[in-house]
Order: structure tokens, then C-alpha cells, then sequence
């Protein structure tokens, strides 16, 4: 039996719903929702309460924190030996506002969105925060613009007033506020992009500008959009999950396992207020943004490298990869020699010790974080971590070897099929786009690796230009395809 620190939620008196989160995930059971746990079991304020929403997908979650009083377990696992329980009860409210099949009843899902929207238009909420994954902003991932022809946009642009999106949603509700005259809520990013207030924004601002230039600029002038670095490695739940907290006595359908390990770092700006969760260990700064590009290049840089190199080669999760002696060694080396001369820290941060702990983080021999998990949504998630380091590298003559080998195993990956045949489904906003490349240029890797090279919605322009680099690729995705991961490796 492991070591179990129990703590219960202390409160059982209800708190006033003042956040309204859109993005009921597993991260955000497991990091926003513990610190604010946390920080009304220490100072007792209870006017700082949840309502915490879906927009598209896990309507079960939702149902099942109803059904569950809202009340949930997080284990924080140090190692297999020892974890601390939390029960968190600092979820008030859970809603879904809308579904994807057009089987469902309209009724059904139009009268929870107003339920959130008007929870999002209340006086009484002061911040809105969103992990909708990188995707639900429905930006264009290299240039940070709105992605105005997506058809979910163009149905927020046509139904303003019943919107799907996250930006719709939150459009709506800082018009109906502006409407009622009640000061905007600050809107807080907590999702793996770079500048992800900023990005929030330019969203949030395009979206408006297609209904009405005044409200763009209200909101341009007025609203809050504080940039945050978060982070936490809270895997999918498995079955075996479930299993071992049931072993504990916990038998607790929304139960969420992650590592001992979380870090927030926010930019204070908040006009209406914000809990003092400083207690808690969040850091508050003037500018997130060393601390953000530090983590993405690093930590997720380091992920999706081992994701796609991992799932070709049939590894399963992020423990067994970093215990193959070359993929860790080509995560040290990518770290210390590719990420991190790109950055520029503040005094006393030690990067060398930074790569050593995640290293050590990944190495948590209790979580099961599928690489397959992790390679999800590539389209979106590789210009922030590993294509723009390459891109300032390349601008300054130097070549980046380990995110052309990515970039080459992207490549194969986004085939669907490992290098033992294995298929498996590519789950991707671009997956359509790539099959057909695939089906286009499959025989011809140069064609091929051009072909995805000149996505510039993915791809830096000035990066898809540097000779060296796309030589590069190509030879890795050579290497790949004719002599698997051993060789890739050593062509490195
Ligand atoms: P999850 O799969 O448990 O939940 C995903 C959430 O995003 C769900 O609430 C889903 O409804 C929502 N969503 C997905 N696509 C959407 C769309 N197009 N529009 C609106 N909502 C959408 O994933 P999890 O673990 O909660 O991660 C979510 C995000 O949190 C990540 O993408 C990342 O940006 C951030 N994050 C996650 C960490 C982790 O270790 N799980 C750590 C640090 C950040
Ligand atoms: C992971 C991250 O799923 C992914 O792409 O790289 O979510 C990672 O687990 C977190 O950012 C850790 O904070």
C-alpha cells in the first residue's frame, strides 16, 4: 500500500460563483480548481466559486460532478509510493453548452448556454478562464489570426447570440455586459500557447469586429486578457487509474491522478479583483513571457519530440520512452543545445537543473501519459514548441538537428501507421489535409517533406526557406522510413 496524505475539502458551506471556467477538462480538475481549493481551505474566503463548463465534448464529466454534489478527488503522486488525495469541492456549477451531433435536441443545449452565458454576464463574475486546448481559440497557429472561414466561426459570426465557440461565448457575454453597463470580467488563458493572453485577445477582438466595430474596441480598450504559464502533467485516466485509487477506497467516476509537481505563473493584471492564491505558491509577475516560451520550448518541446519518436517506434507512454537510454539523451541534448541559448532568463534561472527536473518529472514511474495523448493536435502545438526556436536559430545561421528530426517524424507520423504498420487514428484539425499529402506525395519523399514544409499556416515562412533545414528533414524522414528510429538517430 502507498503512502497516502488525505486531505478532505474543508468547507462544506456553498461559495459564491465569481469564475466561470470554459474547458471542463481533466488539467483543469487537477491545477486551478487544487489552488483554489487550496485557497479557501487556508483563508476561509468563500466568494470565489466555480461554474465550470464544456462547449463540445465530455458531457458525461459534466452530468457525473452533478450527480456527485460537484464534489471530486485529484491524487498528486510523488512516485507509486506516495501521493496526496484531495477532494475538491470548490466546483459550484457545471453546465454544457453544446453538442456536435445534430441528433441532439436544440432545446436541450440552447438552454444551458443561457444558463452560462448569463453566468458569464452576471456582475458577480470577475473572471473568465479557458483550457479549450490550443485548438478552441480558432486561431491560425503561425500567425495568431482568427481563422474567420472555419465553419464553427462562420456560425458565430451569422448566431452571434447562440455561439459555440469559445471567443462566440465570449464575445456575447462582454456585450451583454457592455449592454448593461457591468465592468468586463478578466479573461485568463491557462492553455499551452505563447502569449496566450495576447492570443485570447486578437481571437476575441476579430470575432467582435465581424459584428460590431464598437464593441471590438470596447473590448480592444476595456478587457483584461493576462497572459499565464501553467503546468501540471495530468495524463487521460485510465482503467488501471480508476483501479488503483478503488484499491484506496476512492471509487470516484471524476477522479483525476497527476504528478506531486504544479507550477502557475500569471501576469497580475486583474481590474476586478482576483483571490490571493499567492499563498499557494502562484507567481504573480509583471511578464510571463520568459517564464511561458521557457516552458514550451523545454517542457513540451521535449514532449512532442518523444511523442511522435515514441509512438513510430511502438512506445506507449512518456515513463517508458525517457527509460530508452537514446530518446533521453536526445531530449538532454535537444533541451541544452537547441532550446535553451533560444532564451533569455531572468537572473537565478538554471536551465541545465530546469532539463535534469523534467527529466526527473518524466521519469514519475506512477503516471501513464500516452504518447499518443501527447501527439495530438501537432498542427497546432509545434510552432510554439519547437518551430519558432528553430526559426530564431536559423535567422542567426545555426542549425536545429533535433527539431528537423521532429519535424521529419511529424511527417510519418501524421500517416497514421508506425514503423511496424501499426495504424492508428490521427486526431488533428489538419488530419484531412495530411492524409491527402500523403496519398499525394507518399513515394516521393522530397515532394512529400516540400509539401509539408509550404503549410504556412503551420510552418514559418523564413524557416521553410532555410536550405539546411529542409535538407535536414528530409534526410531524417530518409533515415525514418528506411532504417526506423536507430537510424534516424544516427544521422543526428
Ligand atoms: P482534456 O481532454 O481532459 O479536456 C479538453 C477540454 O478542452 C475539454 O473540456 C473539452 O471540452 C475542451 N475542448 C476541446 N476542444 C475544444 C474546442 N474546439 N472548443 C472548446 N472546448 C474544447 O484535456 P486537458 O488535460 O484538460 O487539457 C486541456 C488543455 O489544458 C491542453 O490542451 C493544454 O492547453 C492545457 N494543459 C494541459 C495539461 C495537462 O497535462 N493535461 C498541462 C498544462 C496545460
Ligand atoms: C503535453 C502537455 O499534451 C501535451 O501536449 O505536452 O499537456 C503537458 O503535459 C503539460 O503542458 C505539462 O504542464
Amino acid at each position: 500500500m502507498p503512502n497516502v496524505k488525505l486531505i478532505s475539502s474543508s468547507s462544506k458551506q456553498n461559495s459564491q460563483i465569481a469564475i466561470v471556467h470554459l474547458g471542463l477538462g481533466a488539467f483543469h480538475r487537477a491545477h486551478q480548481a487544487v489552488y483554489l481549493e487550496r485557497y479557501r481551505q487556508r483563508s476561509g474566503d468563500v466568494t470565489w466559486g466555480l461554474c465550470s463548463a464544456n462547449l463540445r465534448s465530455s458531457v458525461g464529466l459534466v452530468d457525473g460532478l452533478s450527480a456527485a454534489g460537484h464534489r471530486y478527488h485529484v491524487a498528486e503522486y510523488a512516485d507509486s509510493e506516495n501521493l496526496t488525495l484531495l477532494e475538491i469541492g470548490v466546483i459550484e456549477e457545471t453546465l454544457f453548452s453544446g453538442r456536435d451531433g445534430a441528433d441532439e435536441g436544440m432545446d436541450s443545449w440552447g438552454r444551458d448556454r443561457e444558463v452560462l452565458l448569463a453566468r458569464m454576464a452576471s456582475s458577480d463574475t470577475r473572471v473568465v478562464t479557458l483550457t479549450v486546448t490550443e485548438k478552441g481559440y480558432f486561431l491560425n497557429p503561425a500567425s495568431g489570426d482568427l481563422r474567420n472561414d472555419d465553419p464553427m466561426i462562420v456560425g458565430d459570426i451569422a448566431s452571434p447570440q447562440q455561439p459555440r465557440t469559445a471567443p462566440g461565448l465570449l464575445v456575447e457575454a462582454l456585450a451583454r455586459r457592455r449592454e448593461a453597463g457591468i465592468a468586463p470580467f478578466t479573461v485568463l488563458s491557462c492553455d499551452n500557447m505563447p502569449d496566450n493572453g495576447k492570443r485570447t485577445r486578437q481571437a476575441v477582438v476579430q470575432l467582435a469586429e465581424q459584428r460590431d466595430a464598437d464593441l471590438a474596441s470596447w473590448i480592444a480598450n476595456e478587457v483584461a486578457f493576462p497572459c499565464s504559464m501553467v503546468d501540471r502533467i495530468v495524463p487521460a485516466m485510465t482503467d488501471a487509474d480508476f483501479e488503483r485509487l478503488a484499491v484506496l477506497g476512492v471509487n470516484d467516476p471524476n477522479a483525476v491522478v497527476c504528478e506531486a509537481f504544479t507550477q502557475w505563473v500569471v501576469e497580475d493584471h486583474f481590474p476586478t479583483g482576483r483571490p490571493s492564491w499567492e499563498a499557494e505558491g502562484v507567481e504573480m509577475v509583471a511578464d510571463v513571457a520568459p517564464f511561458e516560451t521557457m516552458k514550451l520550448r523545454m517542457l513540451n518541446g521535449s514532449h512532442s519530440l518523444l511523442a511522435y519518436l515514441g509512438a513510430l517506434a511502438g512506445i506507449e507512454t512518456v515513463y517508458e520512452g525517457v527509460n530508452n537510454a537514446e530518446l533521453r539523451s536526445l531530449l538532454r541534448r535537444y533541451m541544452l543545445e537547441e532550446a535553451a541559448p533560444t532564451l533569455e532568463m531572468p537572473e537565478g534561472i538554471d536551465l541545465d537543473a530546469y532539463a535534469d527536473s523534467l527529466l526527473a518529472r518524466f521519469a514519475n514511474d506512477s503516471l501513464r501519459h500516452r504518447l499518443q495523448q501527447i501527439a495530438m493536435d501537432g498542427s497546432q502545438k509545434l510552432p510554439q514548441r519547437w518551430l519558432s526556436g528553430a526559426l530564431e536559430r536559423s535567422t542567426a545561421g545555426q542549425a536545429s538537428p533535433c527539431v528537423a528530426l521532429g519535424v521529419a517524424t511529424w511527417i510519418c507520423y501524421t500517416a497514421g501507421q508506425d514503423l511496424h504498420g501499426n495504424s492508428y487514428p490521427v486526431d488533428d484539425p489538419l488530419a484531412k489535409r495530411f492524409a491527402e499529402l500523403h496519398q499525394k506525395h507518399g513515394s516521393d519523399p522530397s515532394a512529400l517533406v516540400a509539401a509539408y514544409l509550404a503549410m504556412d499556416d503551420v510552418m514559418p515562412n523564413a524557416l521553410a526557406q532555410d536550405d539546411a533545414f529542409a535538407q535536414a528533414v528530409l534526410v531524417a524522414y530518409q533515415a525514418l522510413t528506411h532504417g526506423g528510429l536507430n537510424e534516424a538517430l544516427a544521422v543526428l
